[in-house]
């Protein structure tokens, strides 16, 4: 019966080695945006988009005036680009298309024949090379020609991003099978409109912010819709959006109520209308922005209704949950009449929330960045909890460093501690996670930290035409994770930490 006894060795051996090993179909990839690589901004056809006009038009809010102008030059290195993304071994490349070079009017009446070929290529030879294409559809690079018709706070826009979408399906479905509509709407809302650190730059804290969200939820939907009933039963791809949630944790066990609040807020807000069985805005948000608007006097809610029809529109439009991780907060209920700093993500003041740190976070040298790897854990558990049993792809986490140094351990024990939780949300909690992203395959432009912060599991040196990438550390660590599809790695990397 000696395969009676090899089946017992192999299930034992399993055993052992399971704690640390992807389930089998786990996906490993790396991400990038185009604004943040490509380059080539005037090139062609090409139209300005709002980063364009944002980093030309106001170069103080960039560290060092910087802009994409050139970037990583991926327009022109894009096959260096899949020669590393080879090299790491990834299954997947998670890119993002830049919607003024393939429809330079914004909309479908002309489709660039450059953009076309650019996206291509790019597709052709990952295809080539057996890594599959991950395709963000919007990260961030409106036409500035839609921006002057009001951008994401103009209603339309949900019509000219499905109109959009319908263009990238028709050209690119037959050979891209994992769709992210939009990547962190919370970002180019939230962040844009309450403090206007990010294109285009307007400043309408608690107005503009949440007509923006809305818009999001709605051109979401919409382009999902368009793939349903045009694409899928063709093309047999899968779509959802992407959201960046912090963990937001209770300072301590009385502030479990505006942990939650505000975790409705940050997640509740982007999630609770597409992945919610009763769709519409998380209820106790919805509920606190009315109360507020009232007492200042207005005849309605700041945070714009949806309509039945509407709730009905963007439920359910989802075939996974894409999900990027980097940091987490502490949260407490501010007291009466203390200050709410200007916190970006969040209406923070008008859900009247303190966010804070704890002292044993290590922080990484960028100011934002405190490292808590268990929060991608508890995050995952959130989404499962609130949600239901939804496959999700993790499509970015990565570690922020201000410093271009090659041998970058802080990096390689950030992915390391944040692969063994995402282990026991898949082992412990039984979170259906799919894959797993590492922002970013390279450093690139860094939105409002121009070139100043860096992500790359390569180095790239801006100073050089070439734009020459060299491996850093991570690299090499994070190929042998994908290599031996677990966390059991002989790396000496690992062993020095
Ligand atoms: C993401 N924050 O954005 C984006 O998807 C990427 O384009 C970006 O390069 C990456 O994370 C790293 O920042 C974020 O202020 C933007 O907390 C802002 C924040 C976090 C993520």
């Amino acid at each position: 019966m000696w395969w009676l006894k090899a089946a017992v060795i192999s299930l034992s051996v399993c055993a052992v080695l399971g704690g640390r090993h992807f389930p089998p179909g786990f996906m490993f990839g790396a991400a990038s945006a185009a604004y943040q690589v490509e380059g080539a901004w005037n090139i062609s056809d090409k139209s300005l988009s709002i980063w364009d006009y944002f980093a030309h038009t106001y170069p103080e809010k960039i560290v060092g005036n910087a802009t994409g102008d050139v970037a990583c030059d991926s327009y022109n290195k894009w096959k260096t680009d899949i020669e590393i993304a080879s090299e790491l071994g990834l299954h997947f490349y998670r890119f993002s298309i830049s919607w003024t070079r393939l429809m330079p009017t914004g909309f479908p009446n002309y489709i660039s024949e450059d953009g076309k070929r650019y996206y291509n290529d790019l597709i052709n030879l990952l295809l080539e090379k057996r890594i599959q294409p991950v395709v963000t559809i919007y990260h961030f690079d409106l036409p500035q020609s839609l921006q002057d018709l009001g951008g994401w706070t103009n209603p339309l826009v949900a019509d000219w991003f499905a109109n959009y979408a319908r263009v990238v399906f028709s050209l690119f479905g037959d050979r891209v099978k994992i769709w992210i509509t939009l990547n962190e709407p919370i970002t180019f809302c939230d962040i844009a409109y309450n403090v206007g650190t990010q294109a285009p730059g307007y400043i309408s804290p608690g107005v503009g912010n949440y007509i923006c969200n809305k818009n999001t939820m709605l051109a979401h939907a919409k382009a999902y819709r368009v793939y349903d009933k045009e694409f899928r039963s063709k093309q047999k791809g899968k779509v959802s959006i992407t959201n960046e949630i912090f963990w937001l944790e209770a300072d301590t066990e009385r502030d479990e109520e505006a942990a939650e609040k505000a975790r409705q807020l940050m997640a509740g807000m982007y999630c609770h209308p597409i992945f919610s069985k009763q769709g519409g805005w998380p209820p106790v948000i919805e509920r606190i922005i009315a109360e507020k608007s009232k007492q200042e006097g207005l005849p309605y809610s700041r945070l714009p209704t949806f309509t039945e029809e509407e709730i009905e529109l963007v439920k359910g439009t989802y075939d996974f949950m894409g999900f990027n991780y980097y940091t987490a907060r502490t949260v407490r209920e501010a007291k009466p009449g203390e200050e709410i700093g200007p916190w970006p993500f969040t209406g923070a003041s008008d859900i009247d929330i303190i966010l804070g740190e704890r002292r044993d976070w290590k922080q990484a040298d960028v100011w934002w960045f405190y490292i808590y790897p268990e929060g991608i854990r508890k995050q995952l558990a959130w989404l499962k909890e609130e949600y239901g049993d939804i496959e999700i792809l993790i499509t970015e986490n990565g570690c922020a460093s201000s410093s271009p140094y090659q041998y970058d351990e802080v990096r390689v024990e950030y992915y390391k501690d944040h692969l063994e939780q995402i282990l026991l949300s898949i082992n412990e909690d039984r979170v259906r996670v799919m894959g797993y992203s590492v922002w970013a395959l390279m450093d690139n432009f860094e939105w409002n930290d121009g070139y100043s912060v860096k992500f790359g599991m390569y180095d790239v040196d801006f100073r050089d035409p070439n734009r020459t990438r060299t491996p850093r550390a991570s690299a090499e660590y994070y190929a042998s994770v994908v290599k031996s599809h677990s966390l059991d790695v002989n790396n000496k990397i690992i062993d020095e930490l």
